[in-house]
């Protein structure tokens, strides 16, 4: 734990104490849900409230190292999480998730084999895939005329202050090791050296940083260019086939969301039931109608319009280089400072 409590430090923040406790006999009739924000609709829950019984209380974060932070501070106690594929990897090394009882949750089989087994959780013990996607371009086509086609075309002089980016210093410097011909978990001292000076040029020219919403600038019209997940591009297509999505030929990071249950969670019971139900083909996919990512769900996928299954950023036609993060321990830390330092000069 102390090595993930490292890797969390620089976003520790004060967390608020649990409300209420529960008798040692009686299951709580809640659970406490840590999930990324644009993520979860307030109709699923509302769903499995009713349905159950039991109250979910949502909170939202929009990085996995703001997650990690609130929850090694101890200060609240999650029943669920939905970290990135890498941070599923950190936690099982550190024996911070709870197996999950699979006979609890039969609606798994509903997910799809391409999303069991995987790097993070080789075993398919921990973890349930809530949805997928990608980092990729977006241009507004009105506007951005001409080809782009790889990371350094979007930081190019001329699209100063017309920039939107992710906060989120991994996928930055994932972009930065991209434009060199690096993978973006070859992360040591030197590459990250490397990538100094890239994003020394890179950073200066970005307007708004946000990964909560990074489609409202491109939406408003505040930006004309941006590298957005997956999910927030598909909206904009949705609202506008001028917004255009490009994963960039360099390759992309293909990130996995899983629900997973923190080792010190007070109602697991809770959790596995909140994990089958939204496994339902017929919930997953609502899920989609919100947030259009990459459903894992296989009879969720079955049960999508058209006009989702053709949206280029949910499900991206051809054979897109991408590939998922790795936990790369310490490295984790210095790739923050970078960002963070490199953003405080501005
Ligand atoms: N609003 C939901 C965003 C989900 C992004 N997940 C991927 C994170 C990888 N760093």
């Amino acid at each position: 734990m102390k090595r993930i409590a490292s890797l969390a430090g620089v976003f520790l923040v004060a967390a608020s104490v649990l409300a209420g406790c529960q008798s040692a006999q009686e299951p709580p009739k809640e659970i406490n849900l840590f999930a990324w924000s644009e993520y979860v609709p307030q109709g699923v829950i509302d769903g499995f409230t009713k349905e159950t019984g039991i109250k979910v209380n949502y909170e939202a974060y929009a990085s996995n190292e703001e997650m990690l932070a609130k929850l090694v501070s101890g200060a609240q106690k999650y029943d669920l999480i939905q970290p990135s594929e890498y941070t599923i990897e950190a936690l099982i090394k550190e024996n911070q998730l709870l197996p999950v009882d699979w006979s609890k949750v039969p609606n798994s089989k509903n997910i799809g084999s391409q999303f069991k087994n995987l790097p993070h959780d080789p075993e398919h013990k921990y973890s349930v895939p809530w949805m997928a996607g990608s980092v990729g371009i977006v241009v507004n086509s009105e506007k951005v005329t001409e080809e782009i086609d790889e990371y350094d075309d979007v930081f190019q002089e001329k699209y100063s202050g017309r920039i939107v980016v992710l906060d989120d210093p991994r996928e930055i410097v994932s972009w930065a090791l991209g434009s060199i011909g690096k993978g973006p978990n070859d992360v040591t001292p030197e590459t990250l050296e490397q990538v100094k000076p890239i994003l020394a040029k890179w950073l200066p020219l970005v307007k708004v940083y946000d990964s909560d919403s990074p489609k409202t600038a491109l939406l408003n019209g505040d930006v004309d260019i941006g590298i957005v997940w997956s999910g927030e591009a598909a909206i904009l297509y949705n609202e506008n086939p001028k917004f255009k999505y490009v994963l960039p030929k360099e390759g992309a990071h293909q990130f996995v969301d899983s629900l997973a249950i923190p080792a010190n969670a007070p109602n697991p019971e809770g959790a596995m039931a909140f994990m089958d139900y939204i496994l339902r083909p017929e919930v997953s996919k609502l899920i989609s109608a919100d947030f259009p990512y990459t459903n894992p769900n296989v009879e969720a996928q079955k049960r999508l319009s058209p006009e989702e299954k053709n949206n280029p950023a949910s499900y991206p036609p051809g054979d897109p280089k991408l590939e998922g993060f790795r936990d790369i321990g310490e490295q984790a830390v210095q790739i923050d400072k970078i960002v963070t330092d490199m953003k405080a000069e501005g």
